[in-house]
């Protein structure tokens, strides 16, 4: 069993209940041990698009990296996911932040989560649920010291 760290993102339709479907299909293949609250957070990378619903879940699964990238995969594209722009609106997005303390750089799987150091929609709730976690040899509590993200409001 490995200990893994996701992150879940909405800003079309019903957000609540998109990431309470998310977190159901989820718990089929991952014990799902921890759930941040929600936060309502400002878009990051394309700003003309609704302010997301975000939270972050720690969980231990049996699936391999690249099983479990594969599982979440197909949990966006049975709740109908359609790629549209980089960073655009969508229905559901489920992102690996860490699994273990594994670092994984592959073409289409690169762990930690290359961009969550800097998102606050990410590093909020995970701190949130894991305040002593150490993210690549540094410890949480240090990463948000400096921490200046965007706006980010919990529920
Ligand atoms: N996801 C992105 C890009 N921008 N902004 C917020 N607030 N929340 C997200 O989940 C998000 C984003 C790419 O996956
Ligand atoms: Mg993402
Ligand atoms: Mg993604």
């Amino acid at each position: 069993m490995s200990k893994i760290y996701l992150s879940l993102g909405t800003n079309i339709g019903n957000k609540d209940k998109n990431l309470e479907q998310a977190v159901q299909f989820l718990s089929e293949k991952v014990i799902i041990l921890k759930k941040s609250s929600l936060y309502e957070t400002e878009p990051v990378g394309f700003n003309n698009q609704p302010w997301f619903l975000n939270m972050v879940i720690k969980g231990e699964t049996e699936l391999s990296p690249g099983d479990l990238l594969c599982f979440t995969q197909s949990i966006e594209r049975s709740m109908k996911r359609i790629k549209t722009i980089v960073n655009g609106p969508r229905i559901i997005d489920i992102d690996i932040l860490l699994y273990g303390n594994e670092k994984i750089e592959t073409e289409n799987l690169q762990i930690p989560h290359p961009r969550m150091l800097n998102r606050a929609f990410v590093m909020v709730p995970l701190y949130e649920i894991s305040p002593d976690l150490i993210i690549s040899c540094k410890n949480i509590k240090d990463i948000m010291e400096n921490f200046r993200g965007e706006k980010i409001m919990k529920r």
